[in-house]
């Protein structure tokens, strides 16, 4: 078994040896200083020693950079079994250190174990859902700044009408005077029973988890006593830890989904930061969330494909032993996409829009459906054109938007 964290960074200099610079790091982020120490302290030390595993140095890039891949070992022994030990220890103060960015974590068995991860995962969302052989539909509040609880209410029944399968809250609709959070899970869960009476389909709300991080869990019980079947959390404001209390929590019994406001501070540069399969997708996993949020390479926020094919592979790799956690490729969002996205994704994902559900000509209700009937299309291998010649509200909306290939 092994006890230590295999990090691996990708390093970035004009003329450094690769090598020292491993050794640097190896040594630097570990006992500090090695050479100078007496023969005695070296033996009573090297079980806290990190150790240079690859240093894999790469042809110059188009733009003439020299850089290399580098793994270090951190033994285990030296940080307690939490994502922030975890993530000062390996980098810390290296990430202010020059052109590095930390790619990937390979963490001990013995780590992990202090890691539950997603309480529900894909089958225990399929399962509240009673959807199992197809990708979900999410669509987003759009507008709730300065609206009351009847403004919501009608938001969230014109949604539900065009028959979602998870309506989450804006990220930006904090703790207010106007749709206080078990207010708002009261009138929007109502809504919900409404509106099942007329497509028949069970409905998850995904409900902002917001305030200080102190009040989180009874914020959330509270919005659960509501009535709330789901909670949506800005995970990277409040950090991995946090969402980690959250999801272990035995009180806070229904799914989190992990909403990526900020990584952009995280994972979009060549040189630093912290790569988005790692961000979004590991630690996400391992924290916790049952559903990950994040750019889609098609939309209107856009991240590379091959990172998002990286985030979907972390959340759903059978090499970690936690339930798997829903891909929910996100941002700009419309119809005309989801030949493109169930490419990629297969049916394990969540179909994710806000301005693509409301800014339907004929209305949030119309822009469910539209989506709806373009999974359904492209799940009968039709195309969206051939489909909507029979189904107007996909028609009105590839009017619009049209249909990428
Ligand atoms: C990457 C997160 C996307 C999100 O939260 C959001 O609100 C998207 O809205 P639309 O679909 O771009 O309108």
């Amino acid at each position: 078994m092994r006890h230590t964290c295999i990090a691996t960074y990708r390093c970035y200099d004009d003329k450094a040896d690769f090598h020292k610079k491993a050794v640097s790091i190896a040594v630097g982020l570990t006992v500090g200083s090695w050479t100078e120490l007496p023969e005695a302290k070296k033996k009573e030390m090297e079980r806290h020693l990190g150790q240079v595993v690859q240093v894999t140095e790469h042809p110059t890039t188009e733009s003439n950079e020299r850089y290399a891949d580098i793994q270090i070992a951190y033994p285990d022994v030296n940080f307690s079994r939490d994502i922030p030990a975890l993530l000062v220890t390996v980098f810390g103060k290296l990430s202010m250190d020059g052109k590095i960015k930390l790619m990937d974590m390979d963490l001990s068995e013995d780590f992990l174990s202090a890691f539950p991860g997603p309480k529900f995962g894909i089958e225990g969302i399929r399962s509240l859902l009673g959807v199992h052989d197809r990708p979900l539909l999410m669509s987003i509040f759009k507008s709730v700044i300065g609206h009351d609880l009847d403004g919501l209410r009608e938001q969230f029944y014109q949604q539900a009408l065009g028959g979602v399968d998870l309506i989450k809250d804006d990220e930006i609709l904090f703790e207010n005077p106007l749709t206080p959070i078990e207010r708002r899970v009261q009138v929007c869960m109502d809504a919900a029973k409404q509106a099942e009476q007329q497509t028949g389909k069970k409905l998850l709300y995904a409900v902002n988890l917001t305030g200080p991080t102190s009040k989180l869990a009874v914020q959330a019980r509270k919005a659960i006593d509501a009535g709330a079947n789901a909670l949506l959390f800005n995970v990277l404001s409040y950090g991995f830890d946090v969402l980690h209390e959250l999801s272990s929590d035995s009180s806070i019994n229904i799914p989190i989904a992990a909403h990526p406001a900020l990584a952009g501070a995280f994972y979009p540069s060549q040189h630093y930061g912290i790569a988005a399969p790692l961000l979004l997708g590991k630690l996400m996993r391992i924290a916790g969330a049952d559903l990950s949020l994040f750019p889609s390479p098609y939309g209107s926020v856009v991240m590379p494909k091959e990172e998002n094919m990286g985030i979907r592979d972390a959340l759903l790799s059978d090499k970690l032993s936690l339930r798997t956690t829903m891909p929910v490729p996100s941002a700009g969002i419309h119809p005309g996409l989801v030949p493109l996205i169930l490419r990629d994704f297969g049916r394990e994902v969540v179909v994710n829009a806000g301005g693509g559900v409301h800014g339907h000509p004929q209305g949030a209700a119309a822009g469910g459906r539209a989506f709806n009937q373009a999974i359904d299309a492209t799940l009968q291998g039709i195309s969206l054109q051939e489909y909507a010649v029979t189904h107007l509200e996909l028609h009105a909306a590839i009017d619009i938007w049209g249909v990428r290939s």
